[in-house]
């Protein structure tokens, strides 16, 4: 079994985590990941507080083991969910598209662990700083709200520029994505868009199939302009809103169409006003899977690979 800082500093069978993704990541999808072992997450995106109570309650009711909350910082009720994971005393708090500083002493006090999402150096650094005790660097390959810097370039230099372990995120969903993980740095990996695709995530059956059936160069990123830049799959929706975007509409013309979009394609199927979030990894998905087999097969064939790397690759010393 792979074990490494993020499995020690949690308690957890593998360094695993679910991406605490939007509308997807409910208190069923993250104890499934926890129960098999993983880090479950549930994204609180932009839920108000008593919802995402109600999910932490039923997730304690659905595993013992250890899981986190995703708090989306744009979220109007950040606030009311910082405090509420506090009370609840979650184990791990991750946090996405905005800086988690004001939070930390609260968190550090009720004995969380904090791992904030990071797409840059400097702020992996200045969190460090503020006592967080790990960071995910997430790479421009991911679905939904995104960075600029790729995987591959982001988590070595987060690696070097913090001791604190770093997560890799951003276009992992195989055994090879692990090893290159592990190969830049990383102490763990966070998957999102093959957990869309667990029998468990709440994504009606169009979005899942969709991510199946997707091909390496089917996601597109909308959304550049207004500075909070998604990526989602290609449709006739989010290609009309590229084009939009393009011919420079209105801000607010943009987020009107845009808003309530996700919620229309995970629970919809809505293809005319839905934005399926997805990675580019998508095209590597093929199936749909119990969230079980998907985190003991990726675990499994990690290990076999990491052990067997150089040999299956035909890789020579001389
Ligand atoms: O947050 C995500 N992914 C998300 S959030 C989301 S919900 C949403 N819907 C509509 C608009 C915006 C969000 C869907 N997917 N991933 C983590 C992540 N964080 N990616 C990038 C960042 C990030 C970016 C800039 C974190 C910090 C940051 O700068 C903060 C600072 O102060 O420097």
């Amino acid at each position: 079994m792979i074990k490494t800082k993020i499995t020690d500093m949690l308690g957890i069978k593998y360094p695993l985590f679910q991406g605490g993704m939007a509308w997807v990541a409910d208190a069923k999808l993250a104890a499934a990941v926890s129960n098999a072992g993983g880090l479950g997450l549930i994204g609180a995106a932009a839920a108000p507080g008593e919802v995402v109570e109600a999910m932490i309650k039923e997730a304690k009711s659905l595993t013992d083991r250890p899981f986190g909350v995703n708090i989306m910082l744009m979220s109007p009720f950040a606030d009311d969910v910082a405090r509420i994971c506090a009370e609840q005393k979650v184990k791990v708090v991750t946090t996405g598209a905005g800086n988690p500083g004001k939070y930390m002493e609260m968190w550090k006090a009720a004995g969380m662990k904090v791992i904030p999402v990071v797409a840059s150096a400097a702020l992996a650094k200045r969190m460090e700083r503020a006592g967080v005790d790990a960071v995910v660097a997430e790479g421009t390959e991911s679905g939904g709200h995104i960075g600029e810097l790729t995987t591959m370039c982001l988590v070595p230099q987060v690696v070097d520029a913090v001791s604190i372990p770093v997560i890799a995120a951003g276009g992992i969903a195989d055994a090879r994505g692990v090893a290159a993980a592990f190969a830049l740095g990383a102490q763990g990996v966070q998957c999102g868009t093959i957990f869309v695709c667990a029998n468990e995530s709440p994504a009606c059956d169009t979005y899942k199939q969709m991510i199946v059936d997707a091909k390496d160069t089917e996601t597109i990123v909308t959304g550049r302009n207004g500075g909070a830049p998604i990526r989602s799959l290609k449709t006739k929706f989010t290609r009309k809103l590229a084009k939009l975007e393009r011919e420079e509409i209105s801000q607010e013309e943009f987020e009107k169409l845009a808003a309530g979009s996700l919620r229309k394609a995970v629970q919809d199927g809505n293809l005319e006003e839905g934005t399926f979030m997805a990675g580019q990894i998508s095209g590597l998905v093929d199936r749909i899977a119990p969230a079980k087999e998907i985190v003991d097969q990726l675990m499994a064939s990690s290990e076999e690979l990491l052990k067997n790397l150089v040999a299956e690759r035909g890789i020579r010393f001389e």
